[in-house]
This record gives C-alpha cells, structure tokens and sequence, in this order.
C-alpha cells in the first residue's frame, strides 16, 4: 500500500498515529502476539490450519509495523524549516506542534516503539497461553481492540496519510478478526463472526477503504509463503458476515511499494551535519563493490 507524499507536518496526527504501532492493540502486539504463539505451537501438527493462519497473518503483521513507521515519518517530515541554522531554534515548530518530543529529542525526526502518551511497548502484551481455545479468544479481542484503536485515530485526523493508513488497516484488521472469529466457531462451534463488526461501525461508513473492499482485500488472506501454510483454507472459508462474498487465501506475498526516501536534516544532525563529506564517503565505498 503507498501512502501519500509530499505532504504537510503534522506532529500532533504523527503523536495520535503511536497508538497503532506501540499501544496495547497496536501493531507490535499483533506481530508478537502471532509470532510468539507460532514459534511455542505444541502439537502443532495435529492443529496445522491453526498454525498457518496464525503464521501467515504475523507475516502481514511485520509490513503493518514497517507501514505505521512510514506514515508516522511522513507526518514529522518538514517540520524543520530547511537550510535552518542550529542558532535559529530549527526545531521549536515541532516543539510547539503539540505532538510527541522523543520523536525529534531523541529519535531520528521518526517513529517510536511507543503508544500515543510515549509509554514503551511492552513484551507483556504478548499472550500465549498454549491453549487453542483461549489464544484464538485472546486474538479476536486483540484484532477488536486494534479495530477500536484505527476507528478513533482515524477520527483525530484529516491528514491523508493519516487517514489512508487508517482506511487500509482498519480493511485488513477486519480480515484478521474475522479470521480468528471463524477460527474460534471451527473449533467451538459458536457462530462467532455474528458478534461482526466490533465496534459496531461498517467499512462501509470510511471513505478510505472503498479501494480496497474493491480489490477484495476485506475478505482476503495471503499466504506469504511458496511451500508453507498450505492449509489455511481449511479453517478460513464460508462468506464475508458483510457482503455475503467469499472468503480468499491467495498465493504468494502481498503487493508492496518503495518506502518514501525522506531527506536529510543537517541542522539536527540526520544523517551528518555535514552531508557532502558524507556523501563523498559512500561513494568511495561503493566504487569497491
Ligand atoms: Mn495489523
């Protein structure tokens, strides 16, 4: 998925945009919740559709990070006048912008491994219990709590690349907790996916995920692998609970775009002050490859 380039600074959407990266339900719970439970799978291959959903879905995960990363870059870039003398206070625009400091004190002008209010990600968001039951439960309210999360950060903000990441994400979460919805009904008998969608707004309310209900990405999975997770079909099938169409795994990897090379900030030291030298060198380097 791109995201929308050249646009204005918003360091205070870039703050609210934390919360899907380091927050409870953000992307790095998602990641390391599925990744964890994959790796501690006992008896895994008399369960194997459960694991292969569950791998397949923390392979996404991981292009979920690198994206709420990307989106949070956007919206800091700029917001350094450039050509800024260190004398002429080059950071106090972002300083009053009403977002988050450490991205500009102490990170690169970037993301953090953070939620909105700065608290760290933290490993006990992970759980993994080794129980099917319980861990399919604990990841449909993961993926519910995220859907929360992408509705309200989506509502703190009209900068386009704050509201195409969150148009996207709430399409392909929705995946995800359908996916552990079915999953749990396969196992329970309980017709889960009735409880859809939590919170009860439907796509089709945001704008922003027209494109990509279009392309059936409401209702797909991929498998993200040429010889693995041969088997998710046999747990992921039936009909989407909203349009009554079917349920897809598709071949392969997802399709992906080049991340936005954002420029240098000399005044703030990123990636030199002095990026001619800097320059010169990696060319030097690069004439001995
Ligand atoms: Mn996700």
């Amino acid at each position: 998925m791109d995201l929308p380039k050249n646009t204005t600074p918003d360091p205070a959407a870039a703050a609210a945009v934390q919360e899907l990266m380091g927050g409870r339900f953000g992307e790095m719970s998602t990641l390391n919740n599925y990744m964890h439970q994959s790796f501690t799978m006992r008896g895994r291959d008399a369960i194997i559709p459960f694991y292969d959903l569950v791998s397949s879905i923390m392979a996404e995960e991981l292009g979920h990070v690198e994206l709420v990363s990307a989106a949070i870059n956007l919206l800091q870039n700029g917001g350094e006048p450039e050509g800024a003398k260190v004398s002429d206070a080059p950071l106090e625009k972002l300083n009053n912008a009403g977002g988050l400091r450490h991205q500009f004190i102490n990170n690169g002008n970037s993301a953090l491994v953070t939620d909105a209010g700065g608290k760290p990600w933290q490993g006990d968001y992970v759980f993994n219990s080794g129980n099917l039951v319980l861990d399919m439960l604990h990841n449909f309210f993961l993926e519910s709590g995220a859907r929360m999360g992408k509705l309200r950060v989506y509502e703190c903000s009209n900068h386009p690349v704050a509201k195409r990441l969150c148009g996207y994400l709430l399409c392909r979460g929705g995946v995800h907790q359908l996916a552990y919805a079915v999953a749990l009904s396969k196992i329970t008998g309980v017709d889960v996916p009735k409880m859809l969608p939590i919170p009860d707004i439907k796509l089709d309310k945001i704008p922003e995920c027209a494109e990509f209900i279009e392309k059936g990405l409401h209702r797909s999975l991929y498998r993200f692998s040429a010889n693995d997770y041969k088997n998710i079909e046999a747990v992921f099938n039936g009909t989407h609970p909203d349009d009554g169409l079917p349920l897809e795994v598709r071949e392969g990897t997802m399709p992906g775009h080049p991340l936005a090379d954002l420029p240098a900030v000399p005044s703030s030291g990123i990636p030199s002050y002095n990026m001619d030298e800097l320059r010169e060198m990696s060319a030097r380097l690069m004439k001995n490859m």
